[in-house]
C-alpha cells in the first residue's frame, strides 16, 4: 500500500470508530434549530453534514485542517525551488490532517505524474465536441468519459465489501486528480491555440506542469498557478461543487461521476463561473468608460448602472463570509509583490475601494466584499492568459483536492445516502397557521 494511502486508512479507522461510538451514545442530542427563513432561504448556515478537510468561517474565512492561508504559506512544502507552497501539500494535509515532508509532496507529485496518462477515447470525446462548446462543458464531458474507468464502480460490480469502499475511491480520486491538469491544458490549447498541444514536463510538480501544458513557462505564472491551485482548492462542504459531489457520492456514484456533477455546479454564474464574469464586466467596463485606467469616480458611476440594471457585481458578495475573502487577499499580496505595476490589476485593487461602499448603501448585502473570484482573472490577464471562458476550468481543477479528498473521507467514514426532508409551501402555511404566537 503507498505511504498516503496506508496513511489514510490507519486515521480513518480511528475517526469511524470514534464516530461510531459517539453517535451510538449521543445520537439525539440537538446540535441546530432550523428557522423559516433558511428553509426558503437557500439552507444558509444550517448544520447537516461532516467535512473533514477544511471548515469556513464568517469572519476569519477558510481553514485548512485548522490552519489559514498565511499560516499554508508558512508551513507547507514548496518544491523545484519555488517561493508559494505547492497543492500536493495541501492534499496530503487534507487526506491525513498532517503538514507532510518536502520527500512526501514530492513523492505525491512523482506518483501523480505516474498516474497522469489520459485514455485515448477521452481525446476523441474532446474532439467530437464544437470547438466553441464552454470549456467547463467539455471539462465535464471528458471526466465523465473516464468513468469506464473507475476502479470504485468495477470493483463494486464484482462485489465489493463496504469497508473496502474507501480503498477503491482512494485509487479513482489518485488517477483523477492526476489526470485532470493534462485534461484542462489539452481543452485549452484546443479551444483558444489551435489544437497545438503541449505535453507535460516531469521535471516538474503539479501545478508547474499544468502551467507549461498551458503555454506559460515563466516562473513567476508557476508560482501563481501553485498558490492558484492551493487555495481554491476546498471551502468546506455546504457551497455547490463540493456539496453536490458529496450528494452524489452519496448514492455510491463513482468519484468520476460525483466530480464532474460537482463541476456542473462549479459552472453557474453564482458559483466559480463568476470568476469568468468578473473579467468579463471589467473589460465591458473599460470598453464602456474608453480607458484602460479609469478614475475611481468613473468606476463607481459603472458599478450603479449595473446594479440599475438589476444586475449582481460579479467576484463581491458571499453565502458565507462576511469580510474580504482571504483567497482574494492572498491574490493580493501575491501581486502586490510580483506585479504591481500591472494595470488591469490596479483596476481590481479601485474596485476593492469603490464597491463595498455601494454595496452597503443597498442595505440588503450581506457582504459587500470581494470573494476569490474578484481577483484572479486580472492576474490571468496580466500573464497574457485572457481566455476568460477557461477560467472555471482553473478553478474546477483545484477544486477537485478538497472535494475528492472529503469524498475518501465520506466512504471511509461510511457515511449513508443523503436523504434530507422536503416539505411543501402549503405544509409550510398550515405550520405558521398552527405554530403563530400573535
Ligand atoms: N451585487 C449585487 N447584489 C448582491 C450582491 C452583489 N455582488 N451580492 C448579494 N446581492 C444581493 C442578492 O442578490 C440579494 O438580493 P435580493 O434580496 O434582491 O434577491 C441580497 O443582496 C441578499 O443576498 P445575500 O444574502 O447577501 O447573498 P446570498 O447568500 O443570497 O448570495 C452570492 C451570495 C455569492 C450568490 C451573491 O453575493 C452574489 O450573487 N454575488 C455575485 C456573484 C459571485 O461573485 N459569485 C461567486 C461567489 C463565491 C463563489 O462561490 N465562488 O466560486
Amino acid at each position: 500500500m503507498d505511504p498516503l494511502k496506508e496513511k489514510f486508512r490507519i486515521k480513518s479507522t480511528e475517526v469511524r470508530e470514534k464516530l461510531r461510538s459517539m453517535v451510538k451514545a449521543h445520537g439525539d442530542m440537538v446540535v441546530d434549530q432550523v428557522v423559516l427563513g433558511q428553509v426558503f432561504g437557500g439552507m444558509r448556515g444550517i448544520k447537516g453534514m461532516i467535512w473533514e478537510t477544511s471548515n469556513l468561517d464568517p469572519i476569519e474565512g477558510i481553514k485548512f485542517r485548522g490552519r489559514s492561508i498565511p499560516q499554508l504559506q508558512d508551513t507547507l512544502p514548496r518544491l523545484n525551488g519555488s517561493t508559494e507552497p505547492v497543492p500536493e501539500g495541501l492534499f496530503w494535509l487534507m487526506m491525513v490532517g498532517e503538514v507532510p515532508t518536502e520527500e512526501e509532496a514530492q513523492w505525491l507529485a512523482d506518483e501523480w505524474e505516474r498516474r497522469r496518462k489520459i485514455p485515448q477515447h477521452t481525446l476523441k470525446v474532446l474532439e467530437s465536441l464544437p470547438v466553441d462548446t464552454h470549456p467547463m462543458t467539455q471539462f465535464s464531458i471528458a471526466v465523465m468519459s473516464m468513468q469506464s474507468e473507475s476502479i470504485f464502480a468495477r470493483e463494486y460490480f464484482e462485489g465489493l465489501a463496504k469497508s473496502d469502499y474507501w480503498a477503491a475511491c482512494y485509487e479513482d480520486t489518485m488517477n483523477l486528480i492526476a489526470r485532470l491538469p493534462s485534461i484542462a491544458a489539452y481543452i485549452y490549447r484546443r479551444s483558444f491555440h489551435g489544437g497545438d498541444h503541449i505535453g507535460p514536463d516531469d521535471t516538474l510538480d503539479w501545478a508547474a506542469s499544468f502551467a507549461h501544458m498551458l503555454g506559460q513557462d515563466s516562473e513567476s505564472f508557476r508560482n501563481f498557478m501553485r498558490l492558484y491551485l492551493t487555495i481554491h482548492a476546498d471551502h468546506e462542504g455546504g457551497n455547490a461543487s463540493a456539496h453536490t459531489t458529496h450528494l452524489v457520492g452519496s448514492t455510491l456514484s463513482d468519484a468520476y461521476l460525483s466530480f464532474a456533477a460537482g463541476m456542473n455546479a462549479l459552472a453557474g454564474p453564482l458559483h466559480g463561473l463568476a470568476n469568468q464574469e468578473v473579467i468579463k464586466w471589467i473589460f465591458e467596463m473599460l470598453d464602456d468608460l474608453d480607458s484602460q485606467d479609469p478614475t475611481e469616480e468613473q468606476i463607481a458611476d459603472f458599478v450603479q448602472r449595473t446594479l440599475d440594471d438589476g444586475k449582481v457585481i460579479p467576484g463581491y458578495g458571499h453565502a458565507v463570509l462576511r469580510k474580504p475573502d482571504p483567497r482574494f487577499m492572498a491574490q493580493k499580496h501575491f501581486a502586490e509583490k510580483n506585479l504591481s505595476d500591472s494595470v488591469i490589476v490596479n483596476v481590481v485593487w479601485k474596485l476593492f475601494n469603490v464597491v463595498p461602499p455601494i454595496l452597503e448603501s443597498l442595505g440588503k448585502v450581506k457582504n459587500p466584499w470581494p470573494n476569490v473570484d474578484a481577483h484572479s482573472g486580472a492576474i490571468l490577464v496580466h500573464y497574457g492568459l485572457k481566455e476568460f471562458k477557461f477560467y472555471t476550468v482553473l478553478f474546477g481543477v483545484s477544486r477537485s483536492l478538497g472535494v475528492l479528498a472529503a469524498l475518501c473521507w465520506s466512504r471511509a467514514l461510511g457515511f449513508p445516502l443523503e436523504r434530507p426532508k422536503s416539505v411543501t409551501s402549503k405544509w409550510i402555511f398550515d405550520h405558521v397557521e398552527k405554530n403563530k404566537v400573535n
